[in-house]
């Protein structure tokens, strides 16, 4: 027994030492030491022995496995040491790479829709002008022949100032509001200047509604045209120019009566779907037309307001929303998409 413990130590002594992966080690420590390796076969015998062989046999077996165990260790760091020698001789850093490029954001498919309207629109000759979203109730209703009692007035339908968001006014007064339409910027525009006028006013407008086609805020563009003698036939012509402009040169224009305060007579635009080129489809609801305008001639009543004599001048008016024409432009189908700010959709655009 003692001859085949020193042969095993001899052939454990040779294996270890040639030994060079850490894998291999592992696997000549599970051989030699593990619980069913070969040292632990080898002593198996040894409770058959008499106590005094038992007792020297014991003492070679110890120092036979301290000393695999010290060369067991030893083997372990000269693989990890040559590991790592490897690498640092493998290939290293190329510093001459080329970096990783910084992602650049992109514009809001709305801010680009109504730049491009502003773009157009200056192009016609129109100034652009801005003004407060919090704004006095004689700008946003009074002055835009909205009487006290019109139902646009409706708390439903607009934002009120209350009076601890405002620290003073009176609360029955309610003056103050969130703009529910830029018109009012027209109407300051207006009271500091002579005509001839010729501006559009982008920007956000509130209202109290919220459903899958309404945001409790959502952006105009709004323009204003005042000078001697300005007719319908201009409000068509002008707006017509503008649809080719901004839609294609495809895109016919129709004319709808319709009513708003500020302006008599009234009408709504529609153009030839920009989907189906007029044949009728899903998005124009088989109508082959879409509204994307309502327009008209100043009131003369606000011409009054604005400190303008309607028997000397008239004009012409007209508004859209913005993220109507962002949708359309775009093919975008839900306008949540639009205030969700969902990266995978933005960095479509
Ligand atoms: C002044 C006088 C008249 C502006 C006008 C419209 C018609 C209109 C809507 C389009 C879709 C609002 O965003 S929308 O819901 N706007 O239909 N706006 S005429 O008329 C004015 C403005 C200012 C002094």
């Amino acid at each position: 027994m003692r001859d085949r413990l020193l042969a095993l130590a001899e052939s454990a002594r040779r294996e270890i030492g040639g030994a060079s992966e850490l894998s291999a080690v592992e696997a000549l420590r599970v051989r030699y030491l593990g619980k069913k390796g070969e040292l632990s076969g080898v002593l198996g015998g040894m409770g058959k022995l008499p106590p005094d062989e038992r007792r020297s046999l014991g003492e070679v077996a110890n120092s036979v496995k301290a000393e695999l165990e010290k060369l067991l260790a030893e083997a372990v760091e000269r693989a990890e040491a040559a590991a790592l020698e490897a690498q640092l001789q493998g290939p290293g850093l190329d510093v001459t790479l080329p970096g990783r490029g910084v992602a650049l954001g992109s514009r809001h498919p709305v801010s680009r829709t109504m730049e491009e309207i502003v773009r157009t629109l200056s192009r016609l000759g129109f100034d652009v002008a801005s003004g407060p979203e919090i704004e006095l109730d004689y700008f946003n209703f009074e002055a835009l022949n909205l009487p006290k009692d019109h139902p646009a007035r409706d708390m439903q339908a607009t934002f009120y100032v209350d009076e601890a968001t405002l620290g003073h006014a009176k609360k029955a007064d309610s003056s103050v509001l969130l703009r529910t339409h830029t018109s009012p910027v027209q109407v300051r525009y207006m009271l500091n200047r002579k005509p001839p006028i010729r501006a559009v006013m982008p920007g956000r407008v509130y209202r109290r509604d919220s459903d899958i086609t309404h945001t409790p805020m959502f952006h105009q563009v709004e323009g204003l045209l005042v000078d001697k003698g300005v007719t319908f036939a201009e409000l068509k012509g002008s707006l017509a120019a503008f649809v080719t402009a901004f839609f294609g040169s495809d895109t016919r224009t129709r004319f709808r009566p319709s009513f708003f305060p500020f302006t008599e007579p009234s009408a709504e635009v529609d153009i030839t779907c920009t989907n189906c080129a007029g044949k009728g489809c899903r998005i124009c609801k088989q109508t082959g037309w879409l509204e994307v305008l309502g327009s008209g001639m100043v009131h003369p009543n606000v011409f009054t307001s604005a400190g303008y004599d309607p028997n000397e001048v008239t004009g012409y008016a007209f508004g859209m929303g913005v993220e109507r024409i962002a949708m359309l432009r775009y093919r975008i189908d839900d306008l949540r998409m639009m205030f969700e700010n969902d990266a995978r959709f933005l960095e479509q655009f």
